[in-house]
């Protein structure tokens, strides 16, 4: 399928459900032959941005570096499907600005839910003190004021998301 160069750039709590509607909407991209890459924290921090902790100037770093190189896979036709906490409005504002092809999805659940989900158990060794500096409940969360698109996870099914996500993309002219 012929289609141009973005950045598709999911943010949301730890557990709102970025990385499932990520490696969905990868799927059915990669089947109708899209060319495209997932770019997602929890793995570009075992690489790329290895050794950065969480304080606000390591996630602001580890955000940046992201953006460089989904800046490049963009420019080169690539849809890049990233999927960070990136916490803070001003650096995604940022990059939003220096890449120009950047549709940003606001990845929403209450973060009563994100914590019955637990998925990993960090909630529970967040509210424990064990893990410091945790987004939602000891560092902060900075929600888009003006994203491209919401998906409320605990509202909406996974299908229902993944059909906004692609239905955003061609209205905007990149499928
Ligand atoms: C938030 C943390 C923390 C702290 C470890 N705060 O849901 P996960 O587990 O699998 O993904 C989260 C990931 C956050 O990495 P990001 O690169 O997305 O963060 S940021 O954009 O803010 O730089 C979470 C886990 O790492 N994790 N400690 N303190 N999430």
């Amino acid at each position: 399928m012929k289609h141009r160069g973005v950045t598709v750039w999911f943010t949301g709590l730890s557990g709102a459900g970025k990385t499932t509607i990520t490696k969905a909407v990868a799927e059915k991209l990669t089947s109708q032959g899209c060319k495209l890459e997932i770019l997602d924290g929890d793995i570009v921090r075992e690489n790329l941005t290895k050794g950065l902790g969480f304080s606000k100037e390591d996630r602001d770093i580890n955000v940046r570096r992201i953006g460089f190189v989904s800046h490049l896979l963009t420019r080169n036709g690539v849809i890049v499907l990233v999927s960070a906490i990136s916490p803070y409005r001003a650096v995604r504002e940022e990059l939003k600005e220096k890449i120009g092809d950047f549709v940003e999805v606001f990845v929403n659940a209450p973060l009563n839910v994100c914590e019955d989900r637990d998925v990993k158990g960090l909630y529970k060794k967040a509210r424990t003190g064990e893990i410091p500096q945790f987004t939602g409940v000891s560092d902060p969360y900075e929600p888009p004021t003006n994203p491209t698109l919401e998906c409320r996870t605990d509202l909406e099914e996974e299908e229902e998301s993944v059909t906004k996500v692609l239905k955003t993309l061609e209205e905007l002219g990149y499928l």
